[in-house]
């Protein structure tokens, strides 16, 4: 968690103030998310949009991410998954959401041209990017350039891209659906493709400590991704 998710309050209010802090952001989540959700299910983008870049300007990305989107994500495959949403509705969220996080990251990237660079990709057959555009923010925020490769990208052709940018690591986003043992072997080939000095970081809910090993990490969460990107340690073997 950064500094900013986890801050209390400072100003002797009374020990229930956690608490009640706690409930209200709970509730202002649910809030959102429920009001997301309905504009998604009539179709209505431009209240969406808006209602996302509002929210998204009252915190920082980190914060948005992990309290706006990744909730609204989850409830968006939930309710499909019990039909309360139907394909339609949830492939105009997750085209919504691929547009406005990209929207957040590639000035950035562009900016940060003269920053290290990151290579992003999901594996072969791995169709779900949105958790790829999540931690996209966040990189460009740490100051990276990053090469979006998006959804199921050959393996050959993700090494051949690092290798083309002298990145030094490369980002794959593993969702839950797909087989842990492939994914695994997938992993391994990638690793064994390229130079040991490029750092392989996986992450996403399908991403397990199994798929650890020598020159894998596995981070599950944003905000790890986050300490470890932003870290002075973390930039300089970057
Ligand atoms: C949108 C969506 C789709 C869209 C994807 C569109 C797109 N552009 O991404 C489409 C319609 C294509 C789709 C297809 C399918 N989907 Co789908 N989908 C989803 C949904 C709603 C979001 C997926 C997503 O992007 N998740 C990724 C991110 C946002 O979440 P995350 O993995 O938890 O990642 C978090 C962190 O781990 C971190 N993170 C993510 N990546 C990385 C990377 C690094 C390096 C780091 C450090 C951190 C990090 O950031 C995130 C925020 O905290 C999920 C619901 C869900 N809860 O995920 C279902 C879900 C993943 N889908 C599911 C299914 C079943 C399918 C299909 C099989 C459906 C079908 N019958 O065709 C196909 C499979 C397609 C394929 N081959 O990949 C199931 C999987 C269940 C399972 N355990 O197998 C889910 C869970 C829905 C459900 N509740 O049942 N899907």
């Amino acid at each position: 968690m950064s500094h900013e998710m986890t801050r209390g309050p400072s100003d002797g209010r009374g020990k229930d103030q956690p608490a009640q802090d706690e409930a209200s952001e709970r509730i202002a989540r649910e809030t959102t998310v429920q009001r997301w959700l309905a504009s998604i299910r009539r179709f209505d983008g431009e209240a969406f949009v808006n209602d996302f870049l509002s929210e998204w300007g009252r915190m920082t990305t980190a914060v948005f991410l992990v309290e706006r989107v990744g909730p609204f994500v989850q409830t968006v495959g939930e309710e499909w998954a019990r039909g309360d949403l139907s394909v339609a509705q949830e492939h105009f969220a997750s085209e919504h959401l691929r547009y406005e996080l990209s929207n957040l990251w590639k000035p950035l990237s562009h900016w940060n041209s003269h920053g290290k660079t990151l290579v992003l990709a999901t594996l072969p057959t791995e169709r779900h990017d949105l958790g790829l555009h999540m931690i996209a923010c966040i990189a460009a925020e740490c100051g990276y350039r990053l090469v979006f490769l998006g959804a199921n990208t050959p393996l050959a052709e993700i090494a051949e891209a690092a290798q083309r940018t002298r990145a030094s690591r490369i980002l794959i986003s593993v969702s839950a659906h797909g087989d842990p043992h492939r994914n695994g072997a997938h992993l391994v080939a990638l690793r064994e493709s390229v130079p040991r000095d490029v750092r392989l970081i996986v992450g996403g809910s399908g991403a397990s400590t199994a798929h650890a090993g020598e020159g894998i990490a596995v981070i599950q969460d944003l905000a790890s991704a986050q300490r470890l990107l932003a870290s002075p340690e973390g930039r300089r073997d970057a």
